[in-house]
């Protein structure tokens, strides 16, 4: 298994004109025949032709037209060429039924489709499979099947066969092939400059009903993205087909956007509040690609923060303007806890862009995709609004057609703004996430803060240098008044201070507003300090910040040394609760504790070794006294948050419907669940069938409920995955494995399918707990679990391998279990390339 460097970057040696590709459909006899007119690379004098391809039966092999052999290696062929232009035709055979891997051309429930990014298009025919290499794309598509889609818009078509033409070049990465018996749901866009695009949503028939909300959400992202980023659409025509059995959330080919249908599929029966706006925030992520990633694509895939980091930022945008700004940054800095800062101080931290990697598919991961975003996002802060969109201008204008570095993205910033961006690249090189260490002096109306940065070593990177790192500030009075508002302080050096002068009283200040940069904030304070912001600061992030520092330092103390719940947090969230001011989506996210992870982290990093029972122990007994406490509030909420009426998705309606559901959580604990009870048998909707299903669980009840679900939801897929996923997430820690492993029994459990892999799988990662369960029983069965899925979908299998990735913070007991379990998958004989290279490196 080689390891690839940016370092060792060269052009590619031939260009393409254009190609010409025929499928000829079969379920385990596809015929590809290519037709590529290949021209020698002005910008290069390296003439080594060589063709990826992997997993193909080459059936024939032309160079102008005449027959040639060429020398067919591991993972490619090599032919000699002309130094001059060319035509290479091939006709290649695979066999898409049998292709679980779900890369390249494969088959899910009897429909073809197609994942190429990153290196897919190899597993379909002979091509330099690379991002650099653009051109456009004639498809030919030949099957029986009543829908044959590839990108572009459609050129010709008969009986049995549909020709498509891309008019913009593009990467292999990009192509897409859709063939199957699949129902439309149509409808058409006018785009600003009054083109007039049509849009259709391809479903099994069944899911009909289900498409109406992506199709509202992808006509809003069009706009959006013409209205804020002034990016219009540049096709006939957009398509979005959702499948059932795909390794991602989506992908962004041209003009053919493949959904897992998870990611696209909703009703209000089936469909919860967070998967209505999972699918608006990921149909807007795909849609933007259009222009982040597809007319501007990436040089390698070194630079895939290029686009990705760009793309999440921008969905970012997208839901704060739809929904709440406030609450989506809450939600956003939550998973980037949750997934990226475990990954930043684990084994497998890495820069934003890697230097390195064996398989590319590994580093689809938080850190590209959601540090990425936090770097654009700290750019923006740092340049302002109005540079930042100048800079964006640019960046369109410049680099339109072309596939693009890091460098050239901040050069555009550089010369927009003449700025030197020489430190801020830093964060793109240095892996680890920086710990800010702040302290702070009033004298004589004089405030002081003295900032310092410090980044642990991280694999490959001992030694950190200091970054630019935007600190929002704001300082509040000791009434509460505001006496300076949020300022952005520039950190450049390890060590700085920073005075605000003139001031009447030693303030109180809100740092990290906004959380201005992906940080560790370490400063000493107290919980009236806490308290006090979490009652009056005007920054609703750092407002519900402070909540969520007493929370954790409230389960800290509790489990480190008993300490009961501390009252004043009680009463701190008691308040926050009252308070009709406060938008309900906001509260529920303030009535919700530290997740059992994060609090072992916290307690890792202050130098303790965390024990997951007892931080189960102590979260449950800290919802028990909080929910005691509020004992006279929860009713009166749960009641006054009923949303009357038809149900809509809309962030209004669901964020009372998640101060309703985070009240019923806690009345749960003290009226046996007859409330849930009651809200289950009613529920006219899934946010709150599965609400009240998932109180009752927590409380060992709900058995009755469990089955009347599954009798209800057999036959939908994604809501079976629920029923999967629920019953390992609220098992108690010490039947975790157990009902895992009676799951995969089910008959309706599929190893193939990845969603439902994940159900059964990711839950049981997730339940910290249950996972770190002290005999071992879960790590043996994930590990038994991904030795299997791994013959057979590599790609799923490396990326659930990260449940191992916090090993190193646990006592020495459970350290070998892991590492017992992790030695046995990677003696695995014929373990893939992708799972080697992650547990490798969790082992290291
Ligand atoms: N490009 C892979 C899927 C996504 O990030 O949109
Ligand atoms: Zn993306």
């Amino acid at each position: 298994n080689e390891t690839i460097f940016l370092k060792d970057y060269t052009p590619p040696a031939y260009l393409i004109d254009d190609v010409h590709l025929t499928f000829k459909l079969d379920p385990t006899k596809t015929r590809v025949l290519s037709r590529i007119a290949f021209h020698p690379n002005p910008e290069t004098t390296d003439r080594d032709f060589f063709l990826h391809g992997e997993q193909l039966s080459l059936i024939s092999a032309t160079v102008d037209g005449k027959a040639c052999r060429p020398e067919i290696a591991d993972e490619g062929l090599i032919i000699a060429v002309p130094d001059a232009p060319f035509i290479f035709e091939a006709e290649v055979e695979i066999s898409p039924s049998t292709n679980t891997a779900l890369e390249g051309l494969y088959m899910s429930n009897g429909m073809y489709c197609t994942q190429c990014e990153a290196e897919g298009f190899r597993k379909i025919t002979y091509y330099p499979d690379r991002p650099d290499v653009m051109t456009t794309f004639t498809v030919r598509v030949e099957g029986d099947l009543p829908v044959l889609l590839s990108n572009g818009n459609p050129a010709a078509s008969g009986d049995g066969w549909a020709e498509w033409h891309d008019p913009w070049p593009k990467p292999s990465y990009l192509f897409a092939l859709v063939a199957g018996d699949l129902v439309a749901h149509p409808d058409s866009f006018n785009t600003m400059s009054g083109k007039q695009v049509e849009l259709n949503i391809y479903v099994r028939p069944g899911d009909e009903h289900k498409c109406a909300f992506g199709m509202e959400a992808l006509k809003r992202s069009m706009v959006w993205d013409e209205q804020i980023y002034g990016r219009e659409y540049d096709l006939d025509i957009f398509n979005i087909v959702a499948v059932d059995d795909f390794n991602m959330g989506a992908m962004e080919n041209k003009g053919l956007n493949i959904f897992n249908s998870s990611a696209v599929l909703a009703s209000p029966e089936t469909s919860t509040d967070t998967n209505f706006e999972r699918i608006e925030a990921i149909i807007a992520h795909e849609y933007f690609h259009n222009w982040t990633g597809n007319r501007i694509t990436c040089r390698d895939w070194f630079q895939l923060c290029l686009k990705e980091g760009l793309t999440v930022f921008r969905d970012q945008q997208f839901t704060g303007d739809m929904r709440s700004h406030a609450v989506k940054r809450i939600n956003d800095v939550l998973a980037l806890r949750g997934r990226q800062f475990r990954e930043d101080n684990g084994p497998l931290a890495h820069p934003v862009r890697p230097d390195s990697f064996v398989e590319i598919n590994n580093f689809y991961t938080a850190t590209v995709y959601e540090k990425g975003a936090e770097v654009i996002g700290m750019l923006k802060r740092l340049v302002g609004d109005a540079d930042y969109a100048k800079a964006l201008d640019l960046y369109f204008e410049r680099h339109d057609g072309d596939a693009a570095t890091i460098e050239d993205w901040l050069k555009v910033f550089e010369d927009t703004t003449g700025r030197d961006l020489d430190q801020f690249k830093r964060w793109y090189e240095q892996a680890g996430t920086p710990r800010l260490t702040v302290t702070d002096h009033f004298d004589n109306g004089t405030y002081t803060l003295h900032l310092k940065q410090e980044t642990p070593p991280t694999p490959g990177q001992p030694k950190k240098d200091p970054r630019v790192i935007p600190v929002a500030v704001g300082l509040l009075n000791p009434n509460g008044d505001e006496v300076v508002e949020t300022t952005i302080l520039e950190m450049t050096e390890a060590e700085q201070s920073f005075e605000f002068k003139g001031l009447a009283a030693r303030p109180v200040p809100s740092i990290l507003r906004g959380f201005s940069a992906p940080v560790i904030l370490q400063r000493d304070t107290t919980n009236a300090e806490r308290a006090f912001l979490l009652a009056h600061d005007t920054d609703p992030f750092n407002k519900w910040e402070a909540g969520r520092a007493l929370g954790k330092d409230t389960l800290s103390r509790m489990v480190t040394n008993g300490t009961p719940p501390d009252n004043a947090y009680l009463d701190a969230l008691m308040a926050v609760l009252r308070d009709d001011t406060l938008d309900p989506a906001f509260r529920a996210l303030a009535l919700s504790l530290p997740g059992q992870d994060d609090i072992a982290q916290t307690l890792f990093d202050a130098g303790l070794t965390p024990d997951p029972d007892k931080i189960y122990r102590a979260s449950q007994t800290l919802k028990q006294t909080l929910a005691q406490h509020l004992q006279d509030l929860l009713p009166k909420i749960y009641a006054e948050m009923h949303v009357p009426g038809p149900y809509s998705p809309d962030a209004e309606a669901a964020g009372n419907r998640a101060l309703q559901g985070a009240a019923l959580s806690l009345l749960s604990r003290l009226d046996g669940g007859s409330a849930a009870s009651r809200q289950y048998e009613s529920a006219d909707n899934m946010t709150q069938q599965l609400g009240a299903l998932s109180c009752l669980l927590t409380i060992e009840k709900g058995e009755a409920e469990l089955a009347a679900f599954r009798t209800q939801w057999g036959q939908d897929r994604l809501v079976m995955d629920k029923w999967f996923g629920l019953q390992v997430t609220y098992a108690a820690p010490e039947r975790a494995a157990a009902t895992a492993d009676r799951l995969t029994k089910d008959p309706e459990f599929d190893l193939i399918n990845p969603n439902r892999f994940r159900a059964v799988f990711g839950a049981l990662a997730m339940n910290a707990a249950g996972f770190h369960d002290p005999t071992g029983t879960s790590y043996n069965l994930v590990a038994d679990w991904l030795i299997r899925l791994d013959a057979l979908n590599p790609q799923t299998t490396a990326r659930l391998s990260t449940a191992f990735e916090t090993w190193r913070r646990y006592d020495g007991d459970r350290q070998s279990l892991i590492r017992d379990a992790l030695e046995r998958i990677q003696s695995t004989p014929g373990l893939s390339r992708d799972t080697s290279e992650m547990v490798g490196r969790i082992l290291n």
